[in-house]
């Protein structure tokens, strides 16, 4: 019934956030990988989906497929379909709290996302870091000792939540690069060890011993 459409398990830090997500439900799922910045990679992401852009959910029901794109979106989309696998926390005050963190990074960071690019299975020297991306490492570290403190749970929000699902790909930029992060060390040690996680470091690295970039 669900079709994930993926970008490079090693570089879509998008595609990770959702796929984290769908792994929660438990629900099984159909992944379909486009290798990006291949001369024919956008004809086959708008195969799937006219935003061009992965990810991509598609559901299939009833002999119709509803699509749906952009991360939080998708995200959003199975928080609602499944309960159970409470995506979001079920307190409203924390619910509130979790959707502004996922949101703020979602729309934000850009110095990080330019400067520390996701590169899942490699390790590679820091970069020289602007100040705008030390503030606003400062600021992802801020935000997670406020809802680790808060929540005194193992995730952000207590329990798994697409709060930590957007934040995922920090975790592994901060690993790339040997960002130190002591404060906040056994939570993102816990998040690199989730079965998902490790799933898709195996599948990141297949991609670099391929050639894919
Ligand atoms: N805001 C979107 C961003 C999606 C995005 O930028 N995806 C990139 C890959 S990480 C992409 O599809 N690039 C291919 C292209 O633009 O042709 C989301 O949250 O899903």
């Amino acid at each position: 019934m669900y079709t994930l459409v993926l970008g490079n398990r090693n570089l879509s830090s998008w595609s990770l956030r959702p796929y984290l997500a769908m792994r929660a439900t438990g629900a099984p799922f159909d992944e379909v990988t486009i290798q990006l910045d291949q001369p024919d990679s956008k004809a086959a992401i708008l195969k799937h989906s006219p935003a061009g852009k992965v990810p991509v959910l598609k559901i299939t029901e009833s002999g119709r497929t509803t699509t749906v794109w952009d991360s939080l979106a998708i995200c959003e989309t199975l928080a609602e379909r499944h309960p159970e696998a409470r995506l979001w926390p079920e307190h409203a005050a924390a619910r509130a709290e979790a959707r502004a963190t996922a949101a703020e990074m979602h729309s934000g960071f850009p110095d990080v996302r330019e400067q520390l690019t996701m590169n899942f299975a490699r390790r590679l020297p820091k970069p020289e870091l602007r100040e705008a991306t030390k503030a606003q490492i400062a600021r992802i570290i801020e935000a997670w000792e406020h809802a680790l403190g808060r929540h005194n749970g193992e995730f952000l929000f207590e329990h798994f939540s697409i709060a930590d699902c957007m934040y995922a790909p920090v975790v592994s930029r901060f690993l790339t690069y040997g960002i130190e992060t002591p404060p906040i060390k056994t939570y993102c040690e816990r998040m690199m060890a989730l079965p998902a996680m490790q799933d898709w470091m195996t599948a990141a690295k297949a991609e670099v011993e391929k050639g894919w970039e």
